[in-house]
């Protein structure tokens, strides 16, 4: 199952881990599906990141995906190696990637100096997030829990990279995949069919709005009344797109970036950008000739840190919910395409009625 003919297949390994890796307690994040810890390679003492899944399907998939898309974007963790355990007595995924030393990306962001982070920088970490985007998405892979919390930096030093990681609610959406099924022939395929594609990469372009719109001032586009989870004033604000640039912190930003935000939170996803057209828009294309004026974010986010915790939550949440609207509205479609009951009758009926003609 894992790896396919366009990627280097993924062998997970059987021996024990504590073979080649020493595995230290230190915990360096907790993902819903499993912790990550450090370890350190034995034949080279390098450090490394190791996430530990149980081994059900769903994080076959996961690990699959993120090993086949990590090679060929610098803007994506790189797994090294996947073992198939017995850890604790449970069958595991252990996954071992490069260490990300420099942490998530708003932390390191709210350290820096006021006024010392600006348009021009943030417009350069949008590109390298739109890069591993558009990796995935020509991959035909949607990541759908693009948030603060998976982007991280590979050293602590100015050289650090940005980096996608988390594929724990991947898609694969191929077209021929979902066509497949022998209900549909490809040739009369409607267009909704092919729809489901289209809603789980522009629920990663929104995330991508709501990123840069954080990235630019601090604070995200919506916000919850009550404070921590979605809360149905926050459902319909997201749902009539009602968000502002308020001043003074969006006073000096450049208009280009307004539009690539207006254009990113379009709540219709059929007219949200796509990642394409995000790679040819100039804020994006010539980041380096974007205005260097100086963002209020770093100081917006150091000052509001205590409710960074529900700002994400609220993320988090507002992910889950457009995923579960968009896999819905696949399923209605499939649904009422493939196993109308009436139909299905119909069909066999026509069919003797013709045979009977016939003879
Ligand atoms: N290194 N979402 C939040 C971490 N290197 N982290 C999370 N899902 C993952 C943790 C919880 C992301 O798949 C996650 C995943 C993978 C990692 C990961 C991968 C590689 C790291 C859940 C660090 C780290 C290492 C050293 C220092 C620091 C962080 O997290 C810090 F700077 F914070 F001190």
């Amino acid at each position: 199952m894992m790896g396919d003919s366009h990627s280097r297949p993924l062998q997970p390994r059987k021996n024990p881990i504590s073979d080649d890796y020493r595995i230290t307690g230190s915990v360096l994040g907790l993902g819903i599906n499993g912790k990550v810890v450090e370890c350190f390679s034995r034949a080279t003492g390098e450090k490394f990141a190791l996430k530990v899944l149980r081994d059900v399907p769903k994080a076959r998939r996961e690990v699959d995906l993120h090993f086949r898309a990590c090679h060929g974007c610098c803007h994506i963790v790189r797994i090294i190696d996947v073992y198939e355990n017995n850890y604790s007595g449970q069958r595991c995924l252990l996954v071992v990637m490069d260490c990300m030393e420099g942490g998530e990306l708003f932390t390191r962001i709210q350290e820096r100096a006021d006024s010392a982070f600006t348009e021009r920088e943030a417009a350069s970490v949008i590109c390298d997030i739109a890069k591993a985007i558009q990796h995935l998405h020509s991959m035909n892979i949607a990541h759908r829990d693009l948030k603060p919390e998976n982007l991280l930096y590979s050293k602590r030093s100015e050289v650090g990279v940005l980096k996608l990681t988390d594929f724990g609610f991947a898609k694969e959406i191929s077209i021929y995949k979902s066509l497949q099924t022998p209900c549909y022939t490809p040739y009369y395929v409607a267009p909704e069919v092919l729809g489901p594609e289209k809603y789980d990469k522009s629920c990663d372009m929104w995330s991508l709005g709501v990123i840069m719109y954080i990235l630019l001032c601090g604070y995200p586009p919506f916000y919850s009344n009550h404070g921590a989870a979605i809360s149905p004033g926050m459902k319909k604000r997201i749902r009539n797109g009602q968000y502002e640039f308020p001043n003074p912190e969006w006073s000096r930003v450049s208009s280009d970036a307004k539009e690539l935000i207006r254009g990113l939170l379009r709540t219709d996803p059929d007219h949200r950008l796509s990642i394409s057209e995000v790679m040819q828009n100039k804020w994006i294309k010539n980041y380096s000739m974007v205005p260097p004026t100086p963002l209020m974010s770093a100081r917006v986010l150091r000052e509001e840190e205590d409710v960074w915790m529900d700002v994400q939550e609220e993320m988090t949440n507002a992910l889950a919910t457009m995923r579960v609207d968009y896999d819905h509205c696949v399923n209605i479609k499939n649904l009422s395409d493939s196993n109308n009951p009436i139909l299905k009758k119909r069909r066999t009926q026509s069919t003797k009625t013709k045979g009977a003609e016939a003879s």
